[in-house]
């Protein structure tokens, strides 16, 4: 006999807050610790709602409403303060349900009510997680189309289809889920480059307020300061950072630069925001080494002031570039496009066979090595049944 518990409301104070309680037992603990008004006596039918109170045993810890979910599923909706909340929690716990997290939680539900395998039950964990609506739809493609669709194919197909087809397959799958990942869970975009070529002026005119401090006087930016904006189908988290330049030296602006460089190592996509106002050589080597290995979009801001920097002097990786004035607003829609398209996320078709759970990912990583057909058809069926 088991019961789980769990907050499933958001975090905080509200008007209300709600809990469930599923399993073998829910009905024995709730006949314990609810009252109904009127004491009637306690019949639970499904879809029904109950008024009553959480009670201890020696006193009343709330007045709630009891949603009979299903059989040994109750919805308690009590008042939204958390100490309530925390009383009656204890209270079911007291009374042997496990507490769990919403998400462990609404594994044990998902799971319970069979859905049509592993992946759908993933999907409906991981719809959860995602920032963006485009990241919702990726997930829900999977469970009828894209993943299990190219699953289904290659298990119908075992006998006849190459192993090297599969493997290219899965390779595919790994390679559209760095872009499925960006839209499901947010981007990371950093702005970088030397001191005072408009980093945080650029930030500000993106979040559409003055977040960053900006002034003439070069290393400005010493914190790294992030805001959350929306680029098309993307969500993002825009971070600024301190200008980097060799040539500083104290100790703050050698541990802001560090932290610059930490900032970059985790970025998606990095702006490298340079002065079109000045010459080429306030490129310094050192950040040019540390964004090799990056996705690069280079941005040539102050257009609005004489051109001073020739564009044919970039080296090749930096090479796409667009040109703005972050003070005037002049080129922004070009780079919002140009974002996108360095993300690899324009036109990308939601319905593209993605993997969305380090389970997943890990099983097409093994798929992607396997030597033998016989050890990809159980890697697929894992994949597609969850662990035997
Ligand atoms: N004319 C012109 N000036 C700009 C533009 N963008 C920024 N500036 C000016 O350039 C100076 C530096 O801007 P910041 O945004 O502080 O530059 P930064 O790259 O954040 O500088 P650090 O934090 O020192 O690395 C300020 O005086 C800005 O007003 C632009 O598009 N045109
Ligand atoms: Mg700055």
């Amino acid at each position: 006999m088991s019961a789980f518990a769990a907050v499933t409301t958001g975090k905080g104070i509200g008007a209300i807050a709600v809990i469930q309680l599923f399993g073998d037992s829910a009905e024995i603990i709730i006949k314990k610790i609810f009252e109904p008004v009127g004491k009637k006596p306690l019949v639970f039918k499904t879809g029904e709602i109950l008024l009553g109170t959480i009670n201890t045993g020696s006193e009343t810890i709330d007045q709630v409403t009891l949603g009979c979910e299903g059989p040994g599923h109750f919805a308690i909706n009590c008042h939204g303060n958390p100490l309530i909340v925390t009383d009656i929690m204890q209270l079911l716990q007291d009374n042997g349900a496990a507490l769990l997290t919403t998400e462990e939680f609404l594994a044990k539900i998902f799971s319970a009510e069979k859905p049509s395998g592993q992946i759908a039950l993933e999907a409906k964990l991981a719809l959860l997680q995602a920032k963006t609506i485009q990241g919702t739809k990726i997930i829900v493609k999977q469970i009828n189309a894209g993943l299990t669709k190219t699953i289904e194919k290659w298990l119908r197909d075992i006998n006849t289809i190459s192993l090297e087809q599969i493997k290219t397959g899965a390779e595919q799958i790994l390679e559209d889920s760095k872009i499925a990942k960006l839209l499901i869970l947010g981007c990371k975009i950093a702005l970088a480059g030397p001191p005072n070529t408009g980093k945080s002026t650029l930030l500000n005119f993106l979040a559409g307020r003055q977040k960053s401090i900006v002034t003439d006087i070069k290393g400005t930016t010493r914190d790294w300061v992030s805001v959350q904006c929306i680029i098309g189908p993307l969500h993002a988290e825009l971070i600024d950072t301190a200008g980097l330049d060799e040539a500083f030296g104290d100790t703050i602006e050698k541990a802001s630069q560090q932290k610059a460089f930490e900032i970059l190592d985790e970025a998606n996509l990095v702006l490298l925001v340079l002065d079109n106002s000045q010459p080429c050589n306030q490129l310094d080597n050192h950040l040019l080494e540390k964004i090799t290995d990056k996705k690069i979009l280079t941005i040539l801001n102050k257009t609005d002031l004489p051109a001073k920097f020739d564009i044919n002097k970039l080296p090749e990786n930096l090479t796409n570039t667009v040109q703005i004035s972050a003070k005037s607003g002049a080129g922004i829609e070009e780079l919002l496009e140009k974002i996108q398209q360095a993300c690899g996320v324009v036109n990308f078709d939601l319905k593209t066979a993605i993997c969305f759970t380090p389970r997943q990912e890990k099983l097409l990583k093994q798929l992607k090595n396997t030597r033998s057909n016989q050890q990809a058809l159980s890697m697929i069926t894992e994949l597609v049944k969850g662990p035997a």
